[in-house]
Formats: C-alpha cells, sequence, structure tokens
C-alpha cells in the first residue's frame, strides 16, 4: 500500500550528479558513463533553483557533514544513501554498478590506472591555461600560459598520446577492444571525451599528434558511435565546449605567433 508521504515525494532517479551547470568540466566524465549506460540520472545544478537545482545545490551538499567523508569539490554523486566526490572513484564506483568495468582482477585495477592517467591529462590541459592558478583568470596568467602552452604541445602531448597509442596497441593485440579488457569500458568513454577536448581546444597541436595514434582515433569515433553516446551527444543535454571549462580553445595557445 502506498503512504500518503510517499505518494507525495515525487520519484527522484537512483543517480544525482552535482556538477557546475554550464561547463562540460570533469562532470562529462561522470554524465558519459551514465548515459552509455542508459542509466536515469537528475543533473542536479541544472534543475531550476526552485526545484532544488542551481549552484546553491552543489554549495549545499559540499556542506554536507551527514554523509561520511565530506566531498571537497564537484563533480559529485549522489547514489541513494552514498554521496562520492572525485572524478576517478566516481567512475570506478559507476562503472563497476553499471557494466563498464573489465571482467578480470588484473584488467579491472589496470582501468584504474588508465582512468587516473586520463585524469592527469585533463589537469595537464586545465593547466596550460590557468598554470598560476584558479583564483586568477586567464587574461592575468597569459604570458605564462602561452609558456605552459609550449611545453605542453611540445613534449607532454606527444608523450601522452603515444602513451595511450601504445596502451590500445597492447590491449587490441590480445583480442581487446579499447585500452583495457575484452570490451569498450569506462576508460574508453573518458579517452572519448579527452581527446574530443583536445581538439576543441587546441585543434593545431591534435590534428599533428592524432597522425600518429590510428588506433586511438579509431577507438573514439566507435565510442562515438555507440547508439547512446551519439544520441546524448546529438541532445541538448550535452553542453557546447567554451572558455569557462576545463578545454578551452585560446587560439594563441595552440598556434604561436597568430
Ligand atoms: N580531483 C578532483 C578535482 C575536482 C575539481 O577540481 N573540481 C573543480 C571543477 S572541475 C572545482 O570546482 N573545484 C573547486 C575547488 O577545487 O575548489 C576530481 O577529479 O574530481
Amino acid at each position: 500500500m502506498t503512504t500518503k508521504a510517499a505518494r507525495r515525494a515525487p520519484q527522484q532517479p537512483l543517480y544525482r550528479l552535482y556538477y557546475w551547470p554550464f561547463i562540460q568540466g570533469r562532470g562529462e566524465f561522470v554524465r558519459l558513463i551514465l548515459e552509455d549506460a542508459g542509466a536515469p540520472y537528475e543533473d542536479v545544478a541544472r534543475l531550476p533553483a526552485r526545484q532544488g537545482g542551481g549552484v546553491g545545490a552543489i554549495e549545499a551538499i559540499l556542506e554536507r557533514d551527514d554523509v561520511g567523508a565530506p566531498a571537497f569539490a564537484p563533480p559529485i554523486l549522489e547514489a541513494g544513501d552514498l554521496v562520492l566526490a572525485q572524478t576517478p572513484a566516481i567512475g570506478r564506483f559507476l562503472a563497476e554498478r553499471l557494466g563498464l568495468m573489465p571482467a578480470g582482477v588484473r584488467d579491472r585495477w589496470q582501468a584504474d590506472q588508465l582512468a587516473l592517467t586520463v585524469a592527469d591529462f585533463v589537469v595537464e590541459v586545465h593547466d596550460t591555461h590557468h598554470p598560476l592558478g584558479v583564483m586568477l583568470h586567464y587574461e592575468e596568467q597569459k604570458r605564462e600560459a602561452a609558456a605552459r602552452a609550449s611545453q605542453f604541445r611540445d613534449y607532454r602531448l606527444p608523450k601522452f598520446f603515444g602513451f595511450f597509442e601504445r596502451a590500445v596497441s597492447v590491449n587490441q593485440a590480445s583480442g581487446g577492444a579499447g585500452l583495457v579488457g575484452a570490451e569498450i569500458s569506462y576508460v574508453d568513454l573518458w579517452m572519448f571525451q579527452a581527446l574530443a577536448g583536445l581538439e576543441y581546444a587546441f585543434p593545431m597541436a591534435f590534428a599533428s599528434v592524432i597522425e600518429d595514434a590510428p588506433r586511438l582515433r579509431a577507438l573514439a569515433e566507435r565510442v562515438a558511435a555507440r547508439p547512446n553516446v551519439a544520441a546524448y551527444l546529438a541532445s541538448q543535454r550535452r553542453i557546447p565546449f567554451n572558455e569557462d571549462g576545463i578545454f578551452r580553445h585560446y587560439p594563441e595557445l595552440d598556434a604561436p605567433g597568430l
């Protein structure tokens, strides 16, 4: 029998994401897992404030002391009683539940290893436009950003791409689909997002490194063509890349002298 309270409470989806509503940012790595798996979720801060959304919802969950360990920064996932922050921890949690984690023990640990490497890459991309810190605007650190971006383009980007291409190559040589394990995993979704972001932010540098990474390119295309991912990418739920996010297109950082 339904109680009055249960009848009054609107049914909330099990998964509730709290992330800045105007950017893809790190929230996108969580959204992609939920979308690919077809898991119903609420992108809480994108709801109107009168429905409990907006940035206020993020501030409120960050302040909660009744959830075990408090969350330091978004993205934050609420799943029933669990409130979990840190993108790689959320990725691991959701991938386990939603069938996007490789099956074998070694592969699971190595999925973790690779997901953290993608997360490192994301930090380095972010630091190209904010090398001094996030409390200053890009315009206040343009000189340092130019120097940092040059290091990134010349050394770090080729190193990361060479590494990821090698990882796909090694895994595919033993019959795997993507970076690790037999099937496409959450790490492949993350790799897709890292490549999409890089192509937006550094189109010229991307064009030069992707030439030497054919397996990585094919993997990203394969992820983008997965039916739920393709539907998501074509939907309004996919926030366009912009200059408030992690992957920002500043032409002067991509091609100095422009
Ligand atoms: N290592 C964390 C980083 C979280 C993070 O830096 N979140 C950003 C948005 S992408 C933020 O809002 N940070 C606020 C802060 O660090 O004070 C993760 O992977 O989730």
